[in-house]
């Protein structure tokens, strides 16, 4: 049995460097494994839970796609498609928020600290977002999540979601129970500005992430500006715990040079963070680079994108239409 592999990402700014290392990276791995049936979705429906410029957001959509393509996802391979196309995820989230609980939504923490202090004026959608990605994810039947840390508490959410319709109406394994795939390392980028709060789109300061699109010198710079602490670099994991900045930028570096932690600690023991800043923007450089260019021709290639939208969409309307129609039937329309 193929493993069916869904997930999404907001096409609400430049993706940046949290998104690469928490969520594409591992698309691309799955994509490349035959064992596995993908389906990558922009989930433009998600964007407008906040305010938006409508010609920003369909720039974004084409630009979510680039990114994709660039990072090295196969079209050919994954399905890959925007969520507003297809309108059995609006109809299937409508659904499932009369599954959901007022209680359950009540304890996610994204939407605590995307709505701030004032809750009453956030959109409703911002609320209900985790029952939509709930019905993005159950009506292609997925088997595997790949998401980063941040996206864990909606994943259980949906599972619970899933396993209340299945009883509820007495149909076993109708909807299947999805397991999350979340990298055991570096699966929380931390902003470059505070090594307490993650790397964000919506963070109001560019110094704060890598966007996938930066060029060379304005990586160099923003790892010089980044933030860390007086000491010099530390010399085994456990000082990490205490020394969020650090350990932030020595997960960027160990994730994108792909060695173990305790070996990049090692490296870098006792020397000054401007060396070590030297050799970290080096291998961002390396890696990004080359996906901020191929990005950028892509975004002249406005047919090639939306082409490949369309058939995405196309693929992706065939099997969920079908599972909404299992739905109504289910619950009695
Ligand atoms: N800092 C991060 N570290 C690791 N993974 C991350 N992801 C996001 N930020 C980090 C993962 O990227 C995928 C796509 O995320 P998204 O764009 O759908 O939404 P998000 O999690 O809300 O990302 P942002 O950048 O913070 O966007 P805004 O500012 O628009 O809300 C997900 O798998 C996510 O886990």
């Amino acid at each position: 049995m193929k493993k069916k592999i869904f997930s999404g990402v907001q096409p609400t700014g430049n993706l940046h460097l949290g998104n690469y290392l928490g969520a594409i990276k591992n698309f691309v791995k799955l994509n490349n494994d035959d064992q596995n049936n993908c389906v990558f979705c922009v989930v433009d429906l998600h964007a407008i839970t906040v305010s938006q410029d409508p010609k920003k957001l369909r720039n974004n959509i084409r630009e979510t796609v680039a990114t994709f393509i660039a990072s090295g996802i196969d079209p050919k391979k994954s399905i890959i498609f925007n969520q507003s196309q297809v309108s059995a995820h609006s109809e299937a989230a409508w659904i499932l928020s009369c599954i959901a609980r007022m209680g359950w939504l009540n304890r996610m923490t994204q939407f605590k600290e995307k709505a701030g202090k004032d809750k009453e004026k956030a959109s409703i959608g911002l609320y209900s977002y985790p029952v939509l990605m709930a019905a993005d994810i159950l009506l292609y039947d997925s088997t595997h999540v790949p998401v980063g840390d941040d996206q864990k508490q909606h994943l259980e959410l949906c599972r619970d979601i899933a396993q209340k319709f299945n009883n509820d109406f007495g149909v076993k394994d109708f909807f299947k129970v999805p397991e999350p795939l979340i990298q055991k390392e570096f699966s929380r980028i931390m902003s470059l500005k505070d090594g307490s709060k993650k790397m964000s789109k919506s963070d109001l300061s560019d110094l704060s992430r890598i966007n996938l699109t930066d060029e060379k010198d304005e990586i160099i710079n923003k790892i010089k500006k980044a933030k860390t602490d007086p000491m010099p670099m530390p010399s085994n994991i456990e000082e990490l715990e205490k020394r969020f900045e650090a350990k932030n930028l020595i997960g960027i570096y160990a994730s994108l040079s792909g060695q173990p932690l305790e070996k990049t600690v090692k490296e870098f023991a006792g020397k000054n963070f401007s060396e070590f800043k030297e050799n970290l923007s080096q291998v961002i450089v390396d890696k990004i680079i080359p996906i901020s260019v191929e990005i950028k021709k892509l975004l002249n290639e406005k047919d090639y994108l939306d082409n490949i939208l369309l058939d995405g969409c196309k693929k992706a309307n065939n099997i969920a239409s079908n599972k909404i129609k299992k739905i109504h039937e289910i619950v009695g329309f």
